[in-house]
């Protein structure tokens, strides 16, 4: 479907029309038209009266079947656009929603979906009802005053049963983490900015095929793996990748897969290191952001420069003019590119495991012991004597522990 994409902004914002356009774009549209003005908004039509007549050519000559905003729009400016252009328009928000909309497999994600579509909608029609009162526009829909009133209530009572629905599954998630925390194995969660490579990344580390792709929001939900970093073991998760001004109904929507990151032992923080320095800025400042947004404050992040192989030896030199005071390494995840560092610091940094030196007796009991310490740690060595099992192990701290009070001699050394 061929589209206008429309970019606004006041006098020292930022374009980012190419961001528009990937939007777009993973939208399934076809941006056959761009339209950029610096200018504040105009009470009626969001651009000015002379875009308004370019836009209207377009929309005509090129026989274009929507137009797309890079920001958002009022609802009556939505309905005075609409109305003299004689297509639908869409803001930044509706747009991302679509995306979300297509890539949405499981059902938690079309629940949180259709939850901010709802949300949208309320605010939209609380709007519309007020400017039907006025009476500047037709109610909701077409709708008079109290039919969007109706309207409104029902919206209201569609989000509440979601919200029993999300929080059905939110309990389950958090008995899935109980049970997780009880084993004691680190929850190592990626996140960063859609499209820098984390769910390859994770393919890589977990040995999975999660879909990849360079369109923005190839990832909704979230998917959790075991795997191991320096031979330590760890859950890898692969969730959404965040964008700057992530519309707030969005991030409420999603807040149960979101908020997972307050639980993570350690976050890897991936970012495209092929980009320009200032959008490499923004999109760190963002994510960071967003995470503090989510709750996240006391969790360590590791930022994990991905895509090194696009930007041969300039990866370095740009991440010296980057302002950031998390611990970093550089990456492929493509090409795998110094994937054994990326561990070692994971490993290091995730926590949840101690070095230890002990003597088991010989038995029953201790053999059970130390296939348990497989599954909640890793051998280093082990030795049968005839004063028990010697042994050096990677242990969870409740494993150790549980050690502790059965060896004959038992030594943390690291
Ligand atoms: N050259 C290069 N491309 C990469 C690398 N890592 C990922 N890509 C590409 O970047 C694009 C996005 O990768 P994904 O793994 O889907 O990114 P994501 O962060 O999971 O994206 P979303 O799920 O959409 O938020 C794909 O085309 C990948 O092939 C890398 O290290 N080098
Ligand atoms: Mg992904």
């Amino acid at each position: 479907m061929k589209v206008a994409a429309v970019q606004r902004v006041s006098r020292r914002e930022e374009l980012y029309l190419e961001e528009l356009l990937e939007l777009c774009e993973a939208a399934g549209y076809e941006s056959a038209y761009t339209i950029t003005q610096v200018r504040p908004p105009h009470p009626k039509y969001n651009i000015g009266p002379g875009k308004l007549e370019e836009l209207r050519n377009a929309v005509k000559t090129m026989g274009l079947s929507k137009v797309v905003f890079g920001g958002d729009v009022k609802p009556v400016q939505e309905y005075n656009l609409a109305k003299s252009l004689g297509v639908p328009v869409i803001s930044r928000t509706q747009l991302i929603l679509e995306i979300f909309n297509r890539r949405a497999s499981s059902s938690e994600a079309k629940l949180q979906i259709r939850l901010a579509e709802l949300r949208y909608e309320l605010s939209r029609a609380k709007e519309k009802v007020r400017l039907a009162k006025k009476g500047e526009q037709p109610g909701f829909h077409g709708l008079g005053a109290y039919e969007a009133e109706v309207y409104y209530d029902e919206v209201k009572r569609q989000m509440h049963t979601i919200y029993q629905k999300l929080s059905a599954i939110k309990r389950r998630n958090s008995l899935v983490r109980a049970k997780r925390v009880e084993e004691g194995i680190p929850l190592v969660a990626l996140t960063g900015y859609t499209n820098a490579g984390k769910s390859t990344l994770f393919n890589l580390l977990a040995g999975e095929s999660r879909p990849v792709s360079p369109q923005m929001f190839t990832t909704l939900s979230t998917t959790t793996r075991l795997t191991t970093f320096d031979g330590r073991k760890a859950y890898i998760s692969d969730t959404v990748g965040f964008i700057r001004n992530l519309p707030p109904l969005l991030i409420d929507a999603f807040n149960s897969t979101l908020s997972e990151f307050i639980y993570a032992d350690l976050i890897l923080l991936v970012v495209d290191v092929s980009e320009d320095v200032r959008n490499i800025q923004e999109k760190i400042n963002t994510c960071i952001a967003t995470l503090r947004e989510v709750g996240v404050v006391d969790v360590p992040i590791l930022i994990v420069f991905n895509k090194a192989d696009l930007c041969k030896n300039a990866a370095e030199y740009k991440i010296a003019s980057l302002e950031f005071e998390q611990p970093y390494v550089v990456i492929s995840a493509l090409t795998g590119y110094n994937i054994s560092q990326l561990c070692k610091m994971a490993g290091s940094m995730m926590g949840g495991y101690v070095r230890i030196r002990a003597v088991l007796e010989n038995g029953g009991d201790s053999y059970e012991l130390l296939s348990r310490l497989k599954e909640h740690g890793s051998l280093i060595s082990l030795n049968y004597g005839s004063g028990g099992i010697e042994f050096e192990a990677d242990a969870t701290v409740e494993m150790a522990e549980k050690i502790r009070r059965s060896a004959s001699v038992f030594q943390v050394v690291g």
